[in-house]
């Protein structure tokens, strides 16, 4: 058997283990090697003799992935698949067609190189590596995103050293590295050549446990023998290793991120190792660390950069985790496998629960009814428990890793007992996770993914159905329970985390989620005439792919944050200010360490979304969980006393905003940043705000409809002009470009049912001396659905009123993705001011990071670009807009009650049709929807549809706009 397709966990690597900074020399092999890529695994490997001239290779960067070194395709391209292999199941065995990326450096050992040992570390290879050395093999490794290390001292040389590396795409651990991401080979991670000192550290190994009972924290190395620590911080001086040490500590926790750093030496070499002293346990059902239960406000994150596949620079790695800190998020699951090693260091430094993923999954063999799968197959023992093996070796040392994860959707079988049994040999402090066997044969936690609420409820009050067998059910009910993935986030949502997060809060057992995922995988390309976008699935000519399914992530590919984001970072706010009666409001403390020192609240009092006065005040000093109440500065508000209606209030609808952000710089963000807020109508807004005022004033100017004056009416009754303004008539519509979230099966129902494809027929017009009265019936062709729509339009002036009643017809099956008007303007009417919710969109259910304010964007501003193309960019609870060009001419459009509000260059069914970004091309109008609502988005593309109290149904509708010419 060929060495790639074999079950074997490789040859000539030494034993895995930590890998300090230390004072030892190292070289980093990162850099320009030479290449060639050959179509099959077979080419003689004549390249590892030194004496080979690779003179008329090509060159390539290291760390890469060869396919994105040459994007016209010479050098392959990515493939993207979710489940299924893109290779015949047929373990161990690889196709013939085998791209193989042969790799080689020559390099010289720096002047002051020591002699002696030194070993050559690969931080991952994608997917099977081939080694040599001056000629003499070192090995084979398997495990793409796990290290190797091979012995090299007796083969260095001062100059001319030759290193070869062929890399195989495909290759026996193909078949169990099956994640859901773009399969990319290549030598992706660091290669460096270390100097291992006679008499030096060859593995760390730190346990730093907290009491909270106490105070006291225990620290012990084990390391070679004769080591010793310092650390003046500790109070330690050349103590010796391999003891445990007890003594007085601050404690870490991602809230709380406090680090040591402690000196471990010998005579030959010395490391810091950075020190965090946490104790993670499973107590009365509960997840705790340090005593306290903890809330994961989790995410998934997969490795990826829009250009580089999953080689990520070290700034790329503080982004990702900078931006989760600042979007209130404490924890990560390395889905699914092992990060870059630096990644975890930076997770110790800035505070991060972190679940350590093993690189496994072979998820494609459930499309085979699981025969074969490597998790159940002997042949595959040590393979998949060298794999765990060598994650719990590298990662051990880190305070921020809280569990071992034994990988993701891998079936169940015995090799999952063996890795569990050999992770607890190596580490027995932290409890083990793995979602994909319902009966938890395995772990200490019970993990699901995209468990709906009414499941989460249940699994809450600890009333989950049984499983079959009572000891196993009786073990899993005591474990505490969490989502390691859940709320979809592809496309415009996920919604329903605010009733996820309600939950999690309510039960105990409950310790939150991750949701799915972080990023999305689009790779940065451009079109034939030079435009960006970024491909998924299928763009690459894959024979199978799935779509733009690797586009679900809470930022997108250039790590703008979506709206998602902010919606989530809302939901899982650690402080919540809400209203408390009138001239008070309470602040609670939802961190579960972290006191509110270091936060300053700042207050705003708005009058029509303008501001009136604005102030800050301390915050008060809670622990965590502790809540309080303080007093508004009512005072320092003319006119805000009491909840009264007064002179200023008259003028609109006034709102309190209170904000909680940082008092002071962290390594996160800077001083001012918002971690929280809330807000709340000073006075009833339904006694006093602008719609209010606009409509009277249309009222009070006697309403008729007489000789037309600023409006220009055609025979049918539609609205063709306005105050000089040409205009797509208002008319009733239905249809959104669907969402992702809306799903193939619903968009099908919506498609049946004709929802894009509907045709107004008109009853009759009546004019007359109050009102024009046009009456139609909207309705698709095929069915006999349809809505009975009056529309009753009246003037006063420039004022032109839109009265409508809409009363639906025959049986309606299907929610509606919109009910509402759709009105087309010229394209020069580009600018856009409103007083509503803002300044982000929101729908039914993601509508919680959007706050009440005024607001000025563009059309092109408005647009939120999701990847693949859909319905974006509403603005909720709309009271009134202005639509303008660079002048301020235009229209405003007033709601007799609020309206959700959505404004683009382009259709809803261009939109629809669109694949990429770049195909959305303006037109002649900017077009206006101005919606009575819009169906929920839900996180059914792949999690619970919308919830009931979110959908939109055909029902009897009245809706009263108001438009108003500006000049
Ligand atoms: C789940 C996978 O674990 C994850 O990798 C990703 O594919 C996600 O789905 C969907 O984006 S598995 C699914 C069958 C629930």
């Amino acid at each position: 058997m060929r060495y790639l397709e074999t079950f074997s966990t490789g040859y000539g690597a030494l034993p895995p283990r930590a890998n300090p900074a230390t004072d030892a020399a190292r070289l980093s092999l990162n850099g320009t090697w030479r290449f060639r890529l050959t179509p099959t695994a077979d080419t003689p490997a004549d390249f590892a003799d030194p004496a080979f001239s690779d003179s008329g290779w090509d060159e390539i960067a290291v760390p890469s992935h060869w396919p994105l070194q040459r994007r016209d395709g010479s050098w392959g391209n990515p493939i993207y698949t979710n489940v299924r292999y893109p290779i015949p199941v047929d373990p161990p065995y690889v196709p013939t067609e085998n791209p193989t990326g042969d790799h080689r450096l020559t390099f010289d050992l720096p002047g002051g190189w020591p002699g002696g040992d030194a070993l050559l570390r690969f931080e991952g290879i994608d997917s099977c590596g081939r080694i040599w050395l001056n000629g003499t093999e070192l090995g084979v490794t398997f495990g793409s995103r796990l290290p190797s290390e091979f012995a090299v001292g007796h083969l260095l040389r001062p100059t001319g050293n030759v290193l070869a590396v062929r890399v195989h795409q495909w290759s026996a651990g193909t078949y169990v590295e099956d994640q859901d991401m773009w399969w990319l080979p290549g030598i992706f991670r660091d290669v460096t050549l270390l100097a291992r000192p006679d008499g030096g550290l060859t593995d760390v190994r730190v346990h730093a446990g907290y009491d909270h009972r106490t105070g006291l924290g225990t620290l012990r190395v084990d390391t070679v023998e004769g080591a010793v620590l310092t650390c003046p911080e500790l109070g330690l001086s050349a103590a010796p290793a391999g003891f445990a040490i007890e003594l007085p500590v601050t404690p870490w926790t991602a809230e709380t991120p406090h680090l040591y750093r402690v000196e471990v030496a010998t005579g030959a070499e010395r490391a810091v190792v950075a020190v965090g002293f946490r104790t993670v346990v499973i107590e009365d059902g509960l997840f705790k660390v340090n005593g306290r239960a903890v809330l994961f406000r989790g995410v998934n994150r997969h490795e990826f950069d829009p250009d580089h596949g999953r080689v990520v620079s070290e700034e790329l790695m503080r982004t990702d985790l900078v931006l989760m800190k600042q979007h209130n998020i404490n924890a990560v699951r390395a889905s699914h496998y092992p990060p870059h090693p630096r990644f975890l260091d930076l997770c110790d430094e800035l505070g991060m629960w972190v679940i350590d993923e093993c690189d496994l999954e072979t998820h494609g063999f459930g499309e085979n009814d699981w025969r074969r799968n490597p998790t159940a197959d002997p042949a595959w023992r040590d393979a998949l428990v060298d794999r765990a093996v060598r994650m719990v070796a590298r990662d051990r040392n880190h305070p921020s890793i809280v569990m071992w994860s034994l990988g993701n959707e891998a079936g169940v079988g015995d090799n999952l007992g063996h890795m569990a049994a050999a992770i607890r040999a190596l580490d027995d402090t932290r409890p083990l996770h793995y979602e994909g066997d319902r009966e938890c044969r395995h772990t200490d936690v019970y993990s699901r993914m995209y468990a709906d609420h009414a499941e989460v409820e249940l699994i809450g009050r600890g009333e989950e159905p049984p499983l079959d067998d009572p000891e196993l059910d009786a073990r899993r009910r005591a474990m505490p329970f969490l989502q390691c993935e859940y709320a979809h986030a592809m496309g415009n949502g996920p919604g329903g985390l605010h009733e996820y997060q309600q939950l999690f809060e309510r039960y105990d057992r409950l310790h939150g989620g991750f949701v799915w995922e972080w990023i999305d995988h689009g790779i940065r390309s451009r079109t034939a005439d030079g435009r960006e976008f970024h491909a998924y699935g299928g763009d690459f000519g894959e024979e199978l792919h799935d779509g733009n399914f690797i586009c679900d992530g809470l930022v997108f590919p250039d790590r703008t944050p979506s709206p998602g984001l902010l919606e989530y970072k809302k939901v899982i706010e650690p402080v919540r200010i809400t209203e408390a009666g009138p001239g008070a409001f309470t602040v609670a403390n939802r961190h579960d360490f972290a006191d509110l020192t270091g936060l300053t609240l700042c207050w705003t009092y708005e009058i029509g979304g303008i501001e009136h006065a604005a102030g800050e005040l301390p915050c008060p000093q809670l622990a965590a969980g502790e809540s309080a109440t303080v007093a508004l500065p009512v005072a320092e508000v003319p006119g805000a006393g009491g909840g009264a209606l007064t002179e200023s209030a008259a003028a609109g609808e006034s709102w309190w905003t209170l904000r909680a952000v940082l008092a002071a710089d962290t390594a996160w963000a800077g001083a001012g940043h918002e971690i929280a807020w809330g807000q709340w109508p000073a006075v009833d807004a339904s006694v006093v705000n602008g719609v209010e005022a606009a409509g009277s004033a249309l009222d009070e100017a006697e309403a008729g409809f007489g000789a037309p004056r600023a409006a220009r009416f055609d025979e049918r009754g539609r609205l063709m002009e306005l105050g000089g303004i040409g205009l797509v008539a208002p008319r009733i519509d239905l249809w959104r470009a669907p969402t992702d979230n809306d799903t193939h099966a619903l968009a099908a129902q919506w498609r049946h049912a004709g929802l894009h494809r509907v045709h107004e027929r008109t009853i009759d017009v009546i004019a007359d001396r109050d009102a024009l009265l046009v009456r139609t019936r909207v309705a698709p062709a095929a069915t006999d659905a349809g809505l009975l729509v009056t529309y009753r339009w009246s003037e006063a002036g420039d004022v032109l009123r839109l009265q409508l009643d809409i009363t639906p017809d025959g049986v309606w099956t299907v929610p509606l993705p919109r009910l509402g008007l759709r009105l087309g303007l010229p394209a020069g009417y580009d600018q856009v001011e409103w007083f509503g919710r803002g300044p982000g969109e929101g729908y039914a259910d993601t509508r919680l990071a959007t706050r009440v304010g005024r607001f000025t964007s563009t059309v092109d501003a408005m647009q939120t670009p999701y990847v693949y193309p859909q319905e974006n960019g509403s603005r909720l609870d709309v009271r009134w807009a202005n639509v303008t060009d660079a002048t301020g001419a235009g229209l405003r459009i007033d709601g007799r009650s609020p309206f959700q509000f959505t404004a683009r260059r382009w259709t809803s069914e261009q939109l629809d049709a669109a694949r990429h970004l770049t195909d959305l091309v303006p037109g002649a109008h900017v077009w206006v929807n101005v919606d009575l609502a819009q169906h929920g988005i839900g996180s059914n593309s792949c999690g619970p549809a919308v919830l009931p109290g979110h959908e939109l149904h055909a029902a009897p509708a009245a809706f009263t706009v108001v438009f108003t010419p500006l000049r």
